[in-house]
Parts: structure tokens; C-alpha cells; sequence
């Protein structure tokens, strides 16, 4: 090679190298025209290469021209490359970019069912009193169920009619919670404070009154010289907790086997304040059974029925879900339509 071609060469590997750097559009193009400007086969390369060939004079000239050159296509590939890595960057993000004043989409949520609700909230009205949790088991035994809680062996919830007796000889599906308070008086002494929450059982034809599965949570006090007005103070705290601050109670004599005396409890109702409307009739509306501790179930889980008293309560929670929330049929409860339970959405 001449040196003026050298020259003309290099002039142009100059020129057309910064164009094609300039030219390449990604990491990858630049990666092809590096090769191209400054690889083995590049006309740069081969200038370089006949560099021996010239004299010293020309050597040293075309030599200082091809370091020039060298310099100049290596700052161009290095600013090429830090500017295509700038715009792949800027790309990803803009690909990236979440736009945070869309409106969002709310995921659809459940909710509490109403007898929970109802549940959790007649507990917490005791538990703030003092009282415990009692739970037990809802197959239960005779004793349990009926001997212990007074009620005589002719006694008609005794009966295959009125009661669902399992398979399994003396045993049945629990009548009323009742049994959990007898198992806590016959474990421990008093003072007892419990509530005892759960699903009943009873063979019973279902309508918009009744369910053969339903729930109830019934309390038991036993302690020294518990009486029939703490009875009633508990329960109109109860009322007034549950139902509002202006709630009185209303007590009628009534009979169960497990108390003496025994009562049928009315709350003042919540909707027309006791003057008489729908959703009560006459201004009462009947949400309890409650009463003294028979002496007899006392002894029957070893406690001195000398020394100490008590009062017991029992209600149905869809009872009380029915009139807290105008529901009209029992069994709107159980038959687990979706436009009925998000109606409660929000409700605890
Ligand atoms: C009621 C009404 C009256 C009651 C009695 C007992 C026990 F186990 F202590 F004897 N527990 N619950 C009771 C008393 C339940 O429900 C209408």
C-alpha cells in the first residue's frame, strides 16, 4: 500500500466509521459496527498492520494519523454505547410505568354471617362483664344433656320426637348449650362466669320459626349469694349493651326443669321505644329464657347448694339476628343466597 493511500484510508475509515456508529441503533448494531471499524478484516486494521512496510518517516505520520483515528472511533463507540444504554433504560421504564391515577379494581370481599355477627357481639357483651367462654362437645350424653339440668326421665324433649339421637346407645346431638355450663360447674368450683356459644340440635320441622340446627348462647353465674336482681341487673345490662342505652327488661314467670323460679325475659323494643309497632306488636319483644339454678343441678355437679346460687340465661342467636336485623325468615340463615348475606357487608 502507498503511504498516501494509507492516508486516504484512514480518512476514510474515520469518516464512514463515525457515520456507521452513529448509524447503529442498538447495543447490538453498535457491537456489529465495532467489528466493522476496528476488527481483524477492518480497512483501519489492515493500514495498521502495513504500518512496517512504510519508511520511518512515513511510518511515523501514517502511525500518529491511525492512533488519531483509533481515538476518535473508540470515543464514538463509547458515546454511542452510553447513549443507547440511556434509551434502552428510559424505554424499559416508560414499558414499566404503572399509572397511579387509574381507579383502582377492588377485589370483591366477603363478610361476617349475620349469626356470627350477632354471635360475637352477645359473647363480647359478656366477656366485658367478666365472664368466660365455655365450648364442649355437640354430641353429648344423656347425663350432660338432660339428668344433670333436672330434666325427668318422662320428660317429653326426652323423646325420639323431639330430640336426634345418634346411633350410638345414650348419646345424642346436644338440645341447648346448657350441658357446656353443666361440665364447667363439674370442673371447677365456684365462682363460675361463663357463656357457652354453639350450634343445638332438636327434631323439629323447619319454617320461618324454626330450625332443627340452630345456635344459642346461654350463661351460667354461680358464686356466694348471687341473687334474682343481679339475675335481672345482668340481663338489663345485656339488653342495654345489645339493643341501646334506653332498653328496659321485662320479666314474666315461665317454666324450665334446670331453674326455680324461672322466667320469661322481654326487652323493651329498640324500634318504636316500647310504644307498640312491627316489628314488636306490643312494645315487648320476648329474647330470652333465664331463671335461678335449680338446687337440684347444683348438687348434681358437686356443688354446695348452701353456700352458693345462681342464675342461668338462654337465648337463640337467630332469634336475636331476626330482630336485630327485620329479617323475617329463619331460614334466609342457611340457605347461604349471596343477595341475602352481602347485605351484611360492613355490618361488624
Ligand atoms: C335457658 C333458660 C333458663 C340455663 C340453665 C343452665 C344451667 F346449665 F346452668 F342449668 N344453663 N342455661 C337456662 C336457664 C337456659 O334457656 C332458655
Amino acid at each position: 500500500m502507498e503511504p498516501g493511500e494509507a492516508l486516504r484510508v484512514l480518512e476514510a475509515a474515520r469518516a464512514g466509521g463515525l457515520e456507521a456508529i452513529a448509524a447503529a441503533g442498538t447495543l447490538e448494531e453498535l457491537e456489529a459496527a465495532k467489528v466493522a471499524v476496528l476488527g481483524r478484516k477492518a480497512p483501519f486494521t489492515e493500514v495498521q498492520r502495513s504500518l512496517g512496510s512504510f519508511g520511518e518517516d512515513d511510518r511515523r505520520r501514517i502511525g500518529r494519523v491511525a492512533n488519531e483515528v483509533r481515538g476518535a472511533l473508540q470515543a464514538a463507540l463509547e458515546e454511542r454505547r452510553a447513549e443507547l444504554a440511556r434509551i434502552e433504560e428510559e424505554r424499559l421504564l416508560r414499558a414499566d410505568a404503572v399509572d397511579v391515577t387509574l381507579p383502582g379494581r377492588r377485589p370483591r370481599s366477603g363478610s361476617l354471617h349475620p349469626l356470627t355477627i350477632v354471635e360475637r357481639d352477645i359473647v363480647e357483651i359478656f366477656t366485658r362483664m367478666g365472664y368466660r367462654v365455655a365450648e364442649g362437645p355437640e354430641v353429648e350424653d344423656d347425663w350432660h344433656n338432660f339428668e344433670a339440668l333436672n330434666i325427668p326421665p318422662d320428660h317429653p324433649a326426652r323423646t325420639m320426637k323431639d330430640s336426634l339421637y345418634i346411633d350410638v346407645d345414650g348419646l345424642l346431638l346436644r338440645t341447648e348449650t346448657s350441658a357446656v355450663q353443666i361440665r364447667t360447674l363439674e370442673s371447677q368450683p365456684p365462682p363460675v362466669y361463663v357463656v357457652a356459644p354453639g350450634r343445638t340440635y332438636r327434631r323439629e320441622a323447619v319454617d320461618a320459626t324454626h330450625l332443627s340446627v340452630f345456635h344459642q348462647v346461654e350463661g351460667l353465674a354461680v358464686d356466694e349469694g348471687l341473687s334474682f336482681a343481679d339475675m335481672k341487673g345482668t340481663l338489663e345490662a345485656f339488653a342495654r349493651a345489645m339493643f341501646g342505652e334506653r332498653r328496659r327488661v321485662r320479666l314474666n314467670p315461665d317454666y324450665f326443669p334446670f331453674v326455680e323460679p324461672g322466667a320469661q325475659v322481654a326487652v323493651s323494643c329498640f324500634v318504636c321505644d316500647g310504644a307498640g309497632c312491627a316489628t314488636c306488636g306490643n312494645g315487648w319483644i320476648e329474647l330470652l329464657g333465664a331463671g335461678m339454678v335449680h338446687p337440684r343441678v347444683l348438687e348434681n355437679c358437686g356443688v354446695d347448694s348452701e353456700r352458693y346460687t345462681g342464675f342461668a340465661f338462654g337465648m337463640g342467636i337467630e332469634r336475636v339476628a331476626m330482630v336485630r336485623y327485620g329479617v323475617s325468615d329463619m331460614r334466609l340463615f342457611v340457605e347461604g343466597d349471596v343477595r341475602f348475606l352481602e347485605q351484611f357487608q360492613g355490618a361488624a
